[in-house]
């Protein structure tokens, strides 16, 4: 439905200007926001910055979980570091989206009743401290393989906003790996809870990548556009690729039977996750969509005092500049 709107705006745009503007994406111009651009193009970059916002807010609820459990007082520091990073990477990304024509509350809104996204990931539990390294280490590996990449993208906020995210999560990336590897190094109790983390978090992880490019509905236009750069089954082979050595390295197994590597592809064969289920989690049915919701729409109607304040105060200063001139 979404995409067929797009799709109809986008036949609307003059055709000259279309070909004008697909010239520049073509020479690797940067897309400014008071450029022209086809209205599908903004309204797909609305669409993916903003859910891409919204899944670095609402991935702090799984983490933070957790921030009063860390085993120690420097992992305490640590985690605390980087669920606030996340909130840092959702301002960021909001404040791009809003060069675009779309307020911050807007964004929140369609969050908060259900008709924007965001990553399938945080809608699963993480049940124990073993978690919070596969979540950094799979997790935000799988993150930083989609957001390289998109530090090219060709909308010149959302390409800034990537180039100092991909530094924090390349940060994020390693201490979720040292929590597994002490887990993965440790008692054979710590050891199981590694597996069972890996176990339980691998097909997850796979599906941050989308439906395989037969079922992605957005891929080709996002690409002749270059608001995405590699498909989602490129992107998700590269991960496969990347992570099962790491694995190896940590004395894991991937939970994945018919995984193996393929010398004539140069890669990893290996196992899809069940599509139903991603479709499922996408569309409100996973393990913790309706207590993830409830969190942020908790968060909104709490901090209302603090947004009518803030409000209320800004509009009495410009009331008394506007008396003053
Ligand atoms: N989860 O046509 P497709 C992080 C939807 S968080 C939910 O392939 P597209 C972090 C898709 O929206 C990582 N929905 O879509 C934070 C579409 O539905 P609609 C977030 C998904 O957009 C805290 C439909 O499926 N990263 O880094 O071309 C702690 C068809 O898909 C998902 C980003 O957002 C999914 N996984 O490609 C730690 C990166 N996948 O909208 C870490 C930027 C697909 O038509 N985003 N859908 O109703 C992208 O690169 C792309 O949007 C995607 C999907 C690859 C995710």
């Amino acid at each position: 439905m979404y995409a067929q709107m797009i799709k109809s705006e986008a036949t609307q745009d003059d055709p000259e200007k279309l070909a004008a503007f697909q010239a520049r994406i073509d020479a690797g111009e940067k897309i400014e926001p008071k450029d022209w651009m086809p209205e599908g193009y903004r309204k797909t970059l609305i669409r993916q910055i903003g859910q891409h916002a919204h899944s670095e807010i609402v991935g702090q609820l799984p983490e933070g979980n957790w921030i009063t459990r860390a085993p120690t007082l420097e992992r305490k520091a640590i985690l605390l570091a980087k669920v606030q990073d996340e909130a840092g990477h959702g301002l960021y990304l909001y404040c791009a989206a809003e060069t675009l024509g779309v307020t911050r509350d807007e964004l929140t809104e369609m969050l908060l009743d259900g008709r924007m996204k965001y990553s399938s990931i945080f809608n699963y539990p993480t049940l124990n401290w073993a978690d919070m390294g596969a979540v950094g280490w799979l997790v935000d590996g799988a993150a930083i393989m989609n957001q390289v990449p998109l530090q090219r993208t060709s909308f010149g906020p959302y390409s800034r906003a990537m180039i100092r995210i991909c530094k924090e999560e390349s940060f994020h990336q390693r201490q979720g790996y040292d929590v597994i590897r002490k887990m993965a190094e440790g008692t054979p109790e710590q050891k199981k809870m590694a597996q069972d983390a890996l176990n339980r978090l691998w097909y997850p992880s796979l599906m941050m990548f989308g439906p395989s490019d037969k079922d992605s509905v957005h891929s080709a236009q996002s690409m002749a556009w270059k608001i995405k750069m590699n498909t989602n089954d490129e992107l998700r082979q590269k991960f496969v690729d990347q992570t099962v050595p790491q694995a190896e390295y940590l004395g894991l197994t991937v939970p994945d039977p018919d995984l193996k590597w393929n010398e004539e592809r140069g890669h990893y064969d290996y196992t899809d996750p069940d599509w139903s289920e991603f479709f499922d989690v996408i569309q409100g049915n996973g393990p913790c969509n309706t207590d993830r919701l409830a969190a942020r729409n908790k968060a909104w109607d709490d901090g209302k005092w603090v947004r009518d304040g803030m409000l209320a105060h800004a509009r009495k200063k410009a009331a008394r500049k506007h008396a003053a001139e």
